[in-house]
């Protein structure tokens, strides 16, 4: 495994209830680190980075709001992203909230382009995110990055992403928050939605390996964006968009074992934490636990017993 380069983005611009700037001290304080290194894993802190000058930048839709710190946000993490994979780290990306998911996952498109490989998403969140910023009603730019990774139209005020993610390698997980602009749009895209009905019916786990098998089988690369209200509220409360009847502690932990056991991710956002929300530190503790699991915590190790 390679050295894990944690990069602080403390954003908030991408929504409108303050708190996720705060997000990478909530990290530190819970032990991402002391987590990572306890697997054995070489960690390095980059610090959080600065909100570079603005630009001026316009926007047709009069709801968007904040769009010159977006795309001076996108394009420093799309640069620091891309710095730590060819420095040959492992980026984790500590939010802030879900807009900074356009510039991490555009730096790992820039990089995924220039080794040619494919890049692939594995989207963990109650939302699509599928807005483009002529489309979103909220004026909420942390609404919007999987349309931008998907190469939607709307998103001229940011670097263009390299490379769009076509819809066959783009996988989500907990979706529970669809608007009908995002609806729509998915289905003219046949975008795959694994919604928390198919966990309910499937489980999570013959999805999952099926798009797994997909990204060994084209040799890609995997980003995975975490969304904390991905998990139910009932134990991951520290977000400012809560939707009932999100992934338990098991589901989500067992998320992170497969993933560990796959050895195919290659970056990950944490994003839309907001401790002043939180409880007792409940919320950053669990995704430190989680995170935890990626890099190959278990509760007991099965000797490989011959059948
Ligand atoms: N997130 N669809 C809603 C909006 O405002 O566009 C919610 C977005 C939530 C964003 O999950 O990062
Ligand atoms: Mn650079
Ligand atoms: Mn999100
Ligand atoms: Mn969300």
């Amino acid at each position: 495994m390679p050295k894990t380069i944690l990069i602080g983005a403390p954003i908030d611009s991408g929504q409108q209830r303050p708190g996720c700037l705060m997000g990478p001290a909530a990290y530190r304080v819970a032990g991402l680190a002391r987590e990572i290194a306890a697997e054995g894993h070489g960690v390095e802190d980059w610090g959080d980075l600065t909100l570079p000058p603005l630009r001026e930048v316009a926007c047709p839709n009069p709801a968007v709001h904040s769009l010159a710190e977006t795309v001076a946000w996108t394009e420093i993490l799309m640069d620091r992203v891309d710095d730590a994979l060819s420095g040959g780290g492992f980026p984790i990306v500590m939010g802030g909230d879900h807009s900074l998911a356009l510039g991490s996952a555009a730096g790992a498109a820039a990089f995924a382009h220039r080794q040619d490989r494919p890049l692939f998403l594995l989207w963990l969140d109650a939302h699509s995110d599928f807005h483009t910023p002529l489309t979103t009603t909220s004026g909420n730019l942390h609404g919007t990055p999987l349309a931008y990774i998907n190469g939607r139209d709307g998103f001229d005020a940011l670097p263009p992403f390299p490379t769009p993610v076509p819809a066959h390698r783009i996988c989500m997980f907990g979706i529970r928050s669809v608007d009908p602009a995002e609806q729509a749009a998915m289905q003219e895209r046949d975008i795959q939605v694994n919604d928390m009905r198919v966990i309910d019916e499937r489980g999570l786990v013959a999805p999952l390996r099926e798009f797994l098998d997909a990204v060994r089988r084209e040799g890609g690369m995997l980003h995975v964006s975490l969304d904390v209200d991905f998990l139910d509220p009932s134990i991951a409360p520290a977000v400012g968009t809560t939707v009932p009847g999100g992934a338990t502690f098991r589901e989500a932990h067992l998320v992170m074992e497969l993933l560990h056991e796959s050895g195919l991710v290659t970056s990950l956002d944490l994003v839309e934490l907001n401790p002043f929300l939180d409880d007792r530190g409940m919320t950053a503790r669990l995704m430190v636990d989680l995170v935890g699991s990626l890099m190959g915590k278990k509760v007991f190790d099965r000797p490989t017993r011959a059948k």
